[in-house]
């Protein structure tokens, strides 16, 4: 665990597109945190221990404490530190803007990674008996499906500046940068995404996002 003088705590684990995404996001707004590790395979999974399940019965991370209070869902917790911490936001001033955030970081979020998450993998090779020749075609289906479709949306997009939307990093910026690393995590060849690139590019400049990476976590394999 990193200790901090703060009240924000993530229970995190090290490779977790969404709890990578939380990270992004508090390092972007400067607040503090103690990092508490939630090994995702250890011992069947720290993720159903009771102390885990108490803060979230879904059995996910990341979760995020504030004082007493404990919120579950990365989009959420991103949202929820925008409101909190206004300082630095990570949602644009104008409706529109705001709705083309929401609207990217949900395509991620909602689209792409729930169907190459842990527990839906091991259910296709438990339970359906599924190859891991066939797992792996799974993730490359989905994943390049996603980020197709994300590449042409940001391809074709006015309010695209330097990042997701605009010239400023925001809450797309925070799912993009871990989507895309999962996906090479699973050995996919991105480079058919320039548009997607060169975003990222961008977000790698910033503190933020290099601190945030998995590879500098303190659970870190
Ligand atoms: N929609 C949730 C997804 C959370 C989620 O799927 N977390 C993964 C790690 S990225 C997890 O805890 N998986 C544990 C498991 O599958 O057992 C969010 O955005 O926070």
């Amino acid at each position: 665990m990193r200790e901090m003088n703060t009240p924000l705590v993530l229970h995190n684990y090290f490779r977790s597109s969404s709890a990578y995404r939380v990270r992004i996001a508090l390092g972007l707004k400067g607040l503090p945190y103690t990092y508490v590790p939630v090994h995702l395979g250890r011992d069947g999974g720290e993720q159903f221990r009771p102390a885990f399940s108490a803060r979230n019965p879904h059995h996910l991370v990341p979760v995020l404490s504030d004082g007493d209070l404990d919120v579950s869902q990365s989009l959420a917790i991103i949202e929820y530190l925008d409101d909190a911490y206004p300082e630095q936001p990570l949602l644009p001033g104008t409706p529109r803007e705001r709705a083309r955030v929401r609207q990217l970081a949900l395509s991620m979020a909602c689209d792409i990674h729930p169907l190459n998450n842990l527990r839906v993998l091991k259910y296709l090779t438990g339970p359906l008996g599924a190859s891991e020749e066939a797992k792996a075609a799974w993730i490359a289906h989905w994943h390049g499906l996603g980020l197709a479709a994300l590449e042409a949306d940001l391809a074709r997009d006015a309010t695209r500046g330097r990042f997701c939307v605009g010239d400023s990093p925001t809450m797309a910026d925070c799912c993009l940068v871990p989507q895309l690393f999962a996906a090479r995590r699973f050995g996919m060849d991105v480079s058919a995404f320039p548009a997607l690139l060169a975003i990222e590019a961008a977000c790698q400049e910033l503190p933020a996002f290099q601190q945030a990476h998995p590879a500098r976590q303190p659970d870190s394999e």
